[in-house]
């Protein structure tokens, strides 16, 4: 193949691929279901649209095998003294927007300041107090903006656990629509791990001790359980 077609190749599959570009709802975002990829950078970063930065610990961007929508999400990775945020910008004229994403946790425990997960949009960092384990759950937020800039929203892990971001939205609302002085988030669409399917896979990981005076599932082993249910990949 020569190189000259390349780039139109490119750039019809990135067309092609669903939830690569805003889908005409109004959704100023490129790439908001996280389904364009690309090889690993210097920054690590894994996808074609949006930015981030590694800024400390062990952290890492990953293609999110687990979907919200389309195939993939971003799964935000952090061990010991993570600190990692994603993000995407773009320019806005003076006006009130509406964020809405979705987020699902895993094992996120506490790091520096018991931050755990954080969202920003326009500069204004705000921790969301959310960790633990969850399943897909609504972030929204509304928020004004006084001049002609560029921004967008941005998603941070400031603890060891794995995050995921899918179907984020970023549109133009009008005055009428109140602002949110904090995210708000809604409830879990569904548990990460309901109990029936737990149960089964348990059995998928026998008791290191059988005898009747065996230990509860230890943490850790609960989350191999529900490292089980749906997400194999993004947990190697
Ligand atoms: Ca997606």
């Amino acid at each position: 193949m020569r190189d000259s077609k390349m780039p139109l190749l490119l750039a019809a599959a990135v067309a092609l691929t669903p939830g690569a570009r805003g889908r005409g709802d109004g959704n100023l975002l490129d790439d908001p279901s996280f389904e364009v990829s690309k090889s690993k950078d210097q920054f690590g970063l894994v996808f074609a649209r949006w930015g981030g930065w590694k800024y400390k610990g062990d952290c890492d961007f990953r293609v999110g095998e687990v979907a919200r929508t389309g195939k993939h999400s971003c799964l935000l990775y952090g061990g010991i003294g993570a600190k990692i945020r994603v993000t995407q910008n773009v320019e806005l004229s003076p006006g009130r927007y509406r964020v809405t994403a979705y987020l699902r946790g895993l094992d996120i425990g506490k790091g520096t300041y018991n931050f755990t997960t954080e969202f920003m949009f326009d500069g204004k960092y705000q921790q969301l107090n959310k960790n633990g384990t969850f399943g897909w759950t609504k972030l929204s937020c509304v928020a004004e903006i006084k001049e002609k800039k560029q921004a967008g929203p941005s998603f941070g892990l400031m603890a060891p656990g794995y995050f995921w971001i899918d179907d984020v939205s970023l549109e133009r609302v009008g005055d009428e629509v109140a602002l949110t002085e904090a995210p708000v988030l809604g409830n879990e669409e569904a548990p990460i791990a309901p109990p029936r399917t737990q149960r089964r896979t348990a059995g998928l990981f026998p008791r290191a001790h059988p005898s009747s005076s065996a230990p509860a599932a230890s943490p850790a082993a609960t989350g191999m359980i529900l490292a089980a249910e749906t997400s194999r990949a993004d947990l190697s």
